[in-house]
């Protein structure tokens, strides 16, 4: 039974009231999909069409609201402070583990403290988590229904967030009835913002002239302590369970394991890397896993929870003051620290970029030592207010480019107002120099583009050796041993102007650089030789066109399968032809009438236009003649469907498919690389061509694109059955 608001009547009209409760269970079941089984099946705006229709009937009978109603989540008036609260069962924190030697002594201390209960070689049972980086709140359910959250404070009392805690989309006013409903039970878990969602809200700070948020936890943090849920409410908060504090009226589950797998029947939100382990191995296996899938997470952790599984074996293992020892965080490196920007320099780009380079006292961030750091463009600099001379902050997360990410102005000193003099001795702000610092040519700004560039293109020594690396690299013609160092020196020695020239080296040149033995050398002409067998794909990659990627290569080569013809288009008319088919799809649409098939569906305008300019550019006509005439041959790729290959060999021939997430193992390129080797196509856009997507945790735009259009959506598990399936596979019925 719902409980209503002060005041309700019986409903005017069953049949209103029947639709209310419709709509409710409806929008539940959406919020449900969305936040727990990360599984949307309607798009955005069918959801806010529900919202809509019930916050009508709603306004239109009053008698009929509820306070677990989806649209009653912003009720509450903004507050004049927080209220204290008390924890029945105080809020633990975790002790920390840094080396795996930490996570083995915390092993063979459970193991002490159960004493008899276990074997001498009986391994202990554990489930790893992920620790979130938010902020935990304690949720309490009576008789199924939210009725409190708080905040943790100090682990015995918190604040009373309540009225914040219902504007949270992905936390449950009323749980889902399964078996046995407790008569309370409170929830402890994190409540944290999705990285995307945090880049969204500063996107809007900054065009509003706003404060930005410095990370997505202050974010989080900030958005709870505010005293008006209307404020909270427009903060996309969510949140992850990973714990209980009061139960009666329920039995407790017997593991932790099936702890979260209970409540997130339950209807919460449980995160998805959650795993059982074995021993200790298979801990420290996990941790390592699990670092290396952080950056591609959708939001940010600081490290992994251990957990003897066994409940009942808590109250033997005990707690070290406010930390059970039953459970420990095994904590990843962090990923930022504070350092000294020394200067700034700048980078010229294959494409001519001139990004601006930080040079930092070096620190260690992230697992390495980092000394250099992207500052991304001028406008970032100012931006972020940062002086040569200041303390920074540097983010190094996984792979990705190091980055400032803020100055701490704060920490400034002789301040500029005490003493000008001093401050403008110490701290210098930085200015973009009008000239390319390598080729002296004039440095542009074109409009609308935030990056500087050199014009002097491949008459730029510093463009020169970008593009010949690019060309060089694996994904491109692969030619092993030609890195930055020889690059630099074939270069300056004016050896190598043009990637054609790297096929004229002769054994005897290379052997007089520097690092270069006879040895090397002639495994690095062997693997340039090597090179000449290529594919059409590879080869227009690796020809540096911009804008065209790996796979706007693959697609190219896919449709136009021999240069000659790819080179020949008349690029004005495939944009007019496109513009004109879609243009007609969009009056088909609406009708439900057949579409006609958009050639080059995907590449956009920008893409086509980089070709025309590429392609009408008769230096860069000249470089292919001559790197054919040198003998490189870009095959055509081997259709899917040409009889050279067996079904069995390409069980994906003639499927397409769109990966968008994160899988649970592969990454999307080696997702991609096995769908394409088993005769699959991969695109970039989801489209009525597209027979699969793919998708992973936290799934956006594409997989609603694909809900849309009733294509049919896979997780990793089921792709990796079609991919070791040998039957000639027939698509899932939508596409023709
Ligand atoms: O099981 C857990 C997963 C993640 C946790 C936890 C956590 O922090 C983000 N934190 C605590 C304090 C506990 N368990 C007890």
């Amino acid at each position: 039974m719902q409980p209503s608001l002060p005041g309700a009547a019986a409903p005017p009209d069953p049949r209103v009231a029947e639709r209310v409760i419709e709509l409710r269970s409806l929008l539940d079941r959406y919020n449900h999909e969305y936040y727990v089984l990360d599984a949307p099946s309607v798009p955005d705006a069918e959801y806010d069409r529900l919202f809509g229709e019930l916050q009508a009937l709603e306004t239109r009978f009053p008698d009929l609201r509820s306070a677990t109603s989806p649209t009653q989540r912003v009720g509450a008036a903004p507050a004049s402070g927080f209220g204290e609260v008390r924890h029945t069962v105080p809020m633990l924190s975790l002790s920390n583990a840094f080396e795996d030697a930490d996570v083995i002594g915390f092993d063979r201390r459970v193991r002490e403290a159960l004493g008899g209960a276990i074997g001498a070689d009986e391994p202990v049972a554990y489930t790893g988590e992920l620790k979130y980086d938010g902020l935990a709140v304690s949720l309490r359910y009576e008789n199924g229904v939210l009725v409190l959250g708080a905040t943790r404070g100090d682990g015995s009392r918190g604040e009373n967030v309540t009225a914040n805690i219902r504007t949270v989309r992905a936390i449950p006013l009323r749980l889902r009835p399964t078996g046995e409903m407790p008569a309370v039970l409170e929830v402890r878990g994190e409540v944290l913002m999705f990285r995307a969602d945090f880049d969204r809200m500063n996107q809007q700070q900054r065009e509003a002239g706003e404060r930005e948020f410095v990370n997505p936890r202050n974010a989080a943090a900030g958005a709870l302590r505010q005293l008006d849920p209307a404020t909270t409410a427009r903060r996309p908060l969510r949140f992850f369970a990973y714990g209980i504090g009061e139960l009666s009226g329920a039995a407790e589950p017997a593991t932790h394991s099936q702890l979260l797998d209970w409540l997130q029947a339950l209807g919460l939100p449980v995160g998805p890397a959650r795993e059982k382990l074995a021993d200790p191995q298979a801990l420290l296996d996990y941790y390592r896993r699990m670092l290396e899938r952080r950056a591609a997470l959708p939001y940010e952790i600081d490290g992994v929870v251990y957990k003897v599984d066994r409940r009942d074996w808590y109250g033997r293992i005990g707690h070290v003051a406010r930390a059970p020892r039953f459970a420990v965080a095994h904590k990843f490196p962090a990923e930022e620290a504070v350092t000294e920007l020394l200067d700034i320099e700048i980078q010229v780009g294959r494409t001519g970029s001139l990004t601006p380079v930080a040079r930092l006292r070096p620190v260690f961030v992230g697992g390495t030592t980092v000394s250099n750091a992207t500052l991304h463009n001028e406008d970032e600099i100012r931006r972020k207010g940062l002086l040569i001379g200041d303390q920074v902050v540097v983010r190094r997360a996984g792979d990705v480019i190091p980055e400032v990410v803020r100055a701490l102005p704060e920490r400034r000193e002789p301040s500029e107002q005490t003493d000008p003099a001093g401050f403008a001795a110490r701290y210098r702000s930085f200015t973009m120099p009008a000239v390319c610092p390598v080729c002296g040519s004039a440095a542009v700004r074109e409009t609308g583009e935030s990056a500087w560039r050199c014009g002097a293109g491949l008459f730029c020594s510093a463009q020169r050796k970008q593009a010949l690396l690019h060309f060089a690299q694996r994904r491109a013609m692969d030619i092993e041993g030609l890195g930055d160092k020889l690059v630099e020196q074939l270069v300056d020695a004016d050896r190598v102007r043009s990637p054609a020239d790297l096929y004229r080296l002769t054994a005897d040149e290379l052997a007089g650089l520097e690092r270069m033995g006879a040895r090397s050398a002639t495994n690095l002409l062997a693997a340039i030789d090597r090179s000449r067998q290529t594919t059409l794909a590879r080869f227009l990659f690796a020809l540096g066109i911009r804008h065209v990627g790996e796979e706007v290569a693959r697609q190219l080569a896919d449709d136009y399968r021999d240069l000659d013809r790819l080179m020949a288009e008349d690029w004005p008319a495939v944009q007019a032809g496109k513009a004109e088919i879609q243009k007609e799809n969009a009056r088909r649409r609406p009708r439900g009438e057949a579409l006609s098939p958009v050639p080059l569906e995907g590449i956009g305008p920008e893409i086509i236009d980089s070709l025309q300019r590429f392609f009408s550019e008769p230096h860069n006509r000249a470089v292919i003649a001559e790197l054919l005439a040198a003998g490189v041959v870009p095959a055509a790729p081997t259709r899917a469907t040409d009889d050279r290959i067996t079904p069995a060999a390409a069980p994906l021939a003639g499927l397409n498919f769109v990966l968008t997430g994160t899988l649970p193992t592969l990454s999307r390129d080696q997702a991609a690389d096995r769908i394409r080797a088993a005769g699959g196509s991969v695109v970039a856009s989801v489209s009525r061509r597209t027979h699969y997507l793919v998708a992973g945790e936290a799934a956006g735009s594409k997989l609603q694109k694909a809900t849309e259009l009733g294509v049919t959506i896979i997780d990793e598990a089921a792709l990796q059955a079609l991919l070791s399936s040998t039957q000639g596979a027939s698509g899932p019925g939508n596409p023709s």
